[in-house]
């Protein structure tokens, strides 16, 4: 692990104040991912009730994550970490057919965002190791990947319990990020 992170810090060198906002339903795995990448030391903060946010920095890398879904009252918050985004990853639990629209809907609305027009969007289809998990296809397909139109985008199969795929993923976002110099 230690081995690709460096790696990924070396892509990262050259470009400055590089912000990622994860983001995915409740229980889909963020705050698993966030623990296996092992950047550093996650602080968690409750900007406002009900709204909790984990931040990671990671030299010039900032990951925002907070749960999406349900809480239609704050969105308007979300917006102070939309600005200056650069590239948006979204979990889905693959094995979670219930709730795979309520994940749809929950990805394109903030999509739908200006702030976010820009942003390279990383999807790691999580949880493969359940023998019923949904591959990769069907996830992009249920989650209306394919109608995004010029955006940039990319699905990674996952398992964040044993950290599979992530840094394959990463390495895909580090790749397609449109960097925005201050
Ligand atoms: P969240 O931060 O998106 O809300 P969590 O999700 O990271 O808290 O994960 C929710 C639960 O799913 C956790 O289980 C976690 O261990 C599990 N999980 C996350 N990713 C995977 C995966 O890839 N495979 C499997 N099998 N489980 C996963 P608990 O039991 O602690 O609630
Ligand atoms: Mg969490």
């Amino acid at each position: 692990m230690g081995k690709h992170i460096s790696r990924l810090t070396k892509r990262f060198f050259h470009q400055s104040n590089i912000r990622i906002l994860m983001v995915g339903l409740d229980a889909s795995g963020k705050t698993t991912i966030l623990y296996k990448l092992k950047l550093g030391e996650i602080v968690a903060t409750v900007p406002t009730v009900g709204f909790n946010v984990e931040t990671v920095e990671y030299k010039n890398i900032c990951f925002s994550v907070w749960d999406v879904g349900g809480q239609s009252q704050i969105r308007s918050l979300w917006r102070h970490y939309f600005q200056n985004i650069q590239g948006l990853i979204f979990v889905v639990d693959s094995h979670d057919r219930e709730r795979i629209s309520e994940a749809r809907n929950e990805l394109h609305r903030i999509l739908d965002d200006n702030e976010l027009s820009n942003a390279s969007v990383l999807v790691f289809a999580n949880k493969q190791d359940f023998p019923d998990a949904m591959p990769a296809s069907e996830v992009a397909d249920k989650l209306g990947l394919y109608s995004l139109g010029q955006r940039r985008w990319y699905i990674q199969s996952t398992s964040a319990t044993s950290g599979q795929g992530l840094y394959e993923g990463l390495d895909w976002l580090c790749n397609n990020i449109t960097v925005r110099d201050a």
